[in-house]
Formats: C-alpha cells, sequence, structure tokens
C-alpha cells in the first residue's frame, strides 16, 4: 500500500526545467541577483499584488533579516503555537520571545492577549498567519500603534492568500514567506519577505549579501541568505502552474470538508467569507467527544499508512530554548496546549488522487 504524507511537493515536468538550466550553464551567472532572481522578484511581485519583496534562501533567513532589517530588540510578543522557526528568529538576533495564548478557532494569536503581555522592553509584535488563515491584522495594527510596537508576520503559511481581494502580506510592517519543499510555491528551499517601501528593500538586500551596499561598502554585519539561480529559475516555472495547483488543493479541501462536516468529535477550522485561501494545510481538531484521542488516531492511520502530522505539537514554548521563559507557563497558554493536544494535519497536495483521499477519509470513519 502506498504511503500517504502530509504533503507531497508539487514539480513541473522535468523537461520544462531543463531550458532553463541550459541558461544558467551559458551564463554562468549562478547566484548574486542573477536575471532570474530578478525576473522572479518582478514575477511574484506582480502575482501576489505587493510593491516590494526581496528573495531568500529559506523562510527561517527571510525571518531572521526581516527582525534585523526593523532593528527589533528586547522583547517580543508572539505564538508558542507555530514551527519552530517563528521562536527560533528572535533567538538568532538575541531577542527574548514573550508567548501569548491563541484564538481556538484559527489557532491565530489572541489579540486580546497582547496588551497585557507588553513591557517597557517589548519592540514588536511576531503573529503567524497559522495555516494560512489571515490572523486580526486590524486589531494587532491597531494594539501596534497605540504602544509605538513594529509588526513582523511570520506569512510562510500565507503564500498567494487574500482578503477581501488583497494579498494578506501587504500588513504589518513586513511579512516573510516560505517556498519550502513542503508549502504550496516551492522553490525546493526558499522564501522571501515583503516589505512596503524602497529603502526597506534595499536594507534587506544588503544585509542578505554580507551587508554590501556596493563593491566597497559594508552597512552591516549581514549574512548570507540569497537565493540561487537554480531555485529561483524553479520559482518562474513554478508560478507559472500554481493556479492549477491552488485549484486541485480546493478540490481536495472541499471533498474533505463535505466528508467531515458534522462528525461527531472532529471540528474544522474554517476561513472567513472574504478570504480566498491557498489550502496549504487540512487541519482537524479531535475533542473529547470522537471515540479515540488524537494520538490514537495519529497512529491508527500510519499503521495504515497514512501519515497525517500534528503541526504544531509540542508547542514552541515546550521546548528546552523556550520552556523556562516566564510566559512559557501553561496556565498563560490553556487555548494553544489544548490545540496542540487535538490537532492533526491530514494530507493535501495536488497529486493526492480521489481514492487516495478516500483511503484517508476511511481511517477517520472506520
Ligand atoms: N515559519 C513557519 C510558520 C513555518 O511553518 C516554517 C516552516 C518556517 C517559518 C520556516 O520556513 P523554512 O525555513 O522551512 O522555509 C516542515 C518543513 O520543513 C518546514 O518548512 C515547515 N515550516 C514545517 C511546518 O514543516 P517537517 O520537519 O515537518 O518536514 P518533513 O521533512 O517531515 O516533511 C513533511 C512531509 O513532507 C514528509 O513526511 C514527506 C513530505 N516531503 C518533505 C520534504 C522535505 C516530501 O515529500 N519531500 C520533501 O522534500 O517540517
Amino acid at each position: 500500500m502506498k504511503t500517504l504524507f502530509v504533503t507531497q511537493p508539487d514539480l513541473p515536468p522535468l523537461a520544462d526545467f531543463i531550458p532553463y538550466l541550459e541558461q544558467i550553464w551559458e551564463r554562468k551567472i549562478l547566484t548574486n541577483n542573477g536575471p532570474f532572481h530578478q525576473q522572479l522578484e518582478a514575477a511574484l511581485c506582480q502575482y501576489l499584488g505587493v510593491e516590494h519583496l526581496s528573495l531568500f534562501t529559506n523562510g527561517m533567513q527571510a525571518l531572521v533579516t526581516m527582525l534585523q532589517a526593523a532593528r527589533i530588540g528586547g522583547e517580543v510578543i508572539t505564538t508558542p503555537y507555530s514551527f519552530v522557526a517563528t521562536a527560533h528568529a528572535l533567538h538568532w538576533n538575541g531577542i527574548k520571545p514573550v508567548f501569548v495564548d491563541v484564538d481556538p478557532a484559527t489557532g491565530n494569536m489572541d489579540p486580546a492577549a497582547i496588551e497585557s503581555a507588553i513591557t517597557p522592553q517589548t519592540t514588536a509584535i511576531l503573529p503567524v498567519h497559522v495555516y494560512g488563515n489571515p490572523c486580526n491584522h486590524t486589531e494587532i495594527q491597531r494594539i501596534a500603534n497605540v504602544y509605538g510596537l513594529k509588526v513582523m508576520y511570520d506569512a510562510a503559511h500565507t503564500f498567494g492568500v487574500t482578503e477581501a481581494g488583497k494579498s494578506i502580506t501587504l500588513y504589518g510592517d513586513m511579512s516573510a514567506l516560505s517556498f519550502h519543499a513542503t508549502k504550496v510555491f516551492n522553490t525546493f528551499e526558499g522564501g522571501a519577505i515583503v516589505c512596503h517601501d524602497l529603502e526597506t528593500k534595499k536594507r534587506i538586500d544588503y544585509l542578505k549579501n554580507f551587508g554590501f551596499a556596493d563593491e566597497i561598502t559594508v552597512v552591516a554585519p549581514g549574512t548570507n541568505a540569497k537565493m540561487n539561480e537554480f531555485q529561483a529559475s524553479l520559482g518562474l516555472l513554478q508560478l507559472s502552474r500554481i493556479n492549477d495547483a491552488m485549484a486541485l488543493r480546493a478540490a481536495i479541501d472541499k471533498r474533505y470538508r463535505e466528508a467531515l462536516h458534522g462528525l461527531k468529535g472532529i471540528q474544522l477550522i474554517d476561513f472567513a467569507a472574504n478570504v480566498v485561501p491557498n489550502y496549504s494545510y487540512f487541519p482537524i481538531l479531535v475533542n473529547e467527544d470522537f471515540g479515540m484521542t488524537r494520538d490514537a488516531l495519529y497512529q491508527k492511520m500510519r499503521d495504515q499508512g497514512v501519515f497525517a502530522r500534528r503541526y504544531f505539537y509540542p508547542l514552541i514554548s515546550e521546548f528546552p530554548a523556550y520552556r523556562g521563559l516566564p510566559s512559557s507557563k501553561r496556565d498563560n497558554l490553556p487555548n494553544a496546549f489544548r490545540m496542540a493536544s487535538q490537532v492533526l494535519c491530514l494530507p493535501i497536495f495536488p497529486a493526492l488522487t480521489v481514492d487516495e483521499q478516500a483511503r484517508v477519509i476511511a481511517c477517520i470513519f472506520d
């Protein structure tokens, strides 16, 4: 029986990629803002409907550099219900994460919890649009304005997500995207920062290239986080196929919702009516009314060759680097703990067939 993983990268036919490789081999420009890099930045700005975007070698480096670019320090209010990269990006900048609880309906940071976590050391809020579901950005921005904080979004899950027709990456001061193999839009590894003015874009570009502003000027102790031409050329090809991939994902999402709607003990996560999602994940919450625990269902599925994943369990605040923080205490994060103990992300990827999806669904019913 074929093993079904939570995702499977979507790739173009190899033959379609060869002409791009031939150009790279011909030009011998492999990296450092090469022609494919420039083309992909422009193409992504157009596709996403944003003005400024800087490509990165991966999402983690985009997050780290985004915080550097805005000179964020001290304490940053963030969520424990995310992939570890969110808090690690703070750690790599010497910033103390302050975890707050999440909204049980979405898993996104609860704006009501932010204000009481603000101290004189707080400089920014780092929310995550979990599973590509937009945060309450209006309320988050309102709080940020009152207290003079920056809002830096971890938008790793949100490629292509729009709300009222606008890219969700237009909110906040900056957003970091991931183009990892497991994401809706992949360049093997990859990522980007979306920002809103040319000066910031320039600063980000310096920082991802060791701080070089020109051949002899280094304006900051930057890193090396540049996307190479191999990744960028694949990105151009992937972008030409993204709408088809998204439509296939939408159909899978719809079938799951039809099959699981109203099932006792299984809660689904909904999107607002004005949001066009990217269907990157299909999380279910397995509660006490279901006949078995989440972990029992997880194991049962594995036994049948279905590798669903518990994104995001354990909470970031439970890992050794963070569990000693005062904000990591269980009492501070009741909703996050509950979700982490209930969540299971089902397989969703363009190549998942109707029969394979039926196998996944059968594990939950039988
Ligand atoms: N912020 C957030 C909120 C994020 O979710 C992430 C990444 C980041 C920041 C950082 O962005 P990047 O630096 O990664 O660009 C995966 C991904 O590695 C990670 O990118 C992602 N979030 C996270 C949610 O999921 P794992 O450890 O679960 O990946 P792995 O290797 O177990 O892959 C899951 C399944 O996907 C495998 O069982 C099989 C399939 N797969 C995976 C890969 C890598 C393939 O079929 N082919 C592949 O090449 O973390």
